[in-house]
């Protein structure tokens, strides 16, 4: 299979899995999962090609990890990036380092220093460990600026953060007085 092919099937399974499964006739539990060989039927139903080692292969050669397959092999979730209501994930909460990195578009930054981040369309506010990382996400949107999350103060201040199976952290909103610079 062509790396082409598989960036177009994660794109699609980050779409069904993350945003709209109801757009084929899909449904999610609570948890975020959906039975594999439904969401094999539902798509082919839909004329996108999708087969088991096609799923398979996208969710071991994706660097973020941003699906996982559960223990018996049955049922597949994206495990962050959600926008879907019907998805109310249970993730560990978690004390967070010290600091953490938003990657985001210098165009946004007025409004950024007015609102501080809000999660938009998604459930969560999405923070990175890493510089290069958040400069990737950034780069989605525009020009690229890196902030500074004070996530460890932020923590003792009382605001819960989430971790993720595949390391991205999440955090319901980001006051701007814990954003640098
Ligand atoms: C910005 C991808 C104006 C925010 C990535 C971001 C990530 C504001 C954009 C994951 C704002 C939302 C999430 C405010 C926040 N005013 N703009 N008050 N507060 N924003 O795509 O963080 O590759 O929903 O800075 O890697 O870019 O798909 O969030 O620029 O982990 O797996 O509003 O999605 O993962 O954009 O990305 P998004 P994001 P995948």
């Amino acid at each position: 299979m062509s790396n082409k092919q598989l960036s177009e099937t994660s794109k699609f399974l980050s779409y069904i899995l993350r945003h709209e499964p109801q757009s084929i006739g899909l449904s999610l539990d609570t948890e975020g999962w959906a039975r594999v060989d439904a969401l094999i039927e539902a798509a082919v139903k839909h004329e996108r090609a999708l087969d088991r080692a096609l799923i398979e292969q996208v969710v071991t050669t994706s660097e973020k990890k941003r699906f996982a397959l559960s223990a018996d092999g049955a049922s597949i979730r994206a495990v962050q990036g959600h926008s879907t209501d019907s998805v109310a994930i249970s993730f560990e909460e978690k004390v967070p380092p010290a600091v953490l990195y938003h990657g985001t578009a210098t165009r946004f930054m007025e409004s950024i220093r007015a609102q501080g981040l809000l999660p938009g369309s998604r459930q969560y506010v999405h923070l990175s460990t890493d510089v290069q990382t958040a400069i990737n996400v950034g780069q989605r949107h525009g020009k690229p600026v890196v902030l500074t999350i004070a996530s460890g103060f932020m923590h003792t201040q009382g605001f819960s953060f989430l971790r993720a199976e595949n390391g991205v952290w999440l955090t319901a909103s980001v006051p701007s007085a814990f954003i640098a610079p």
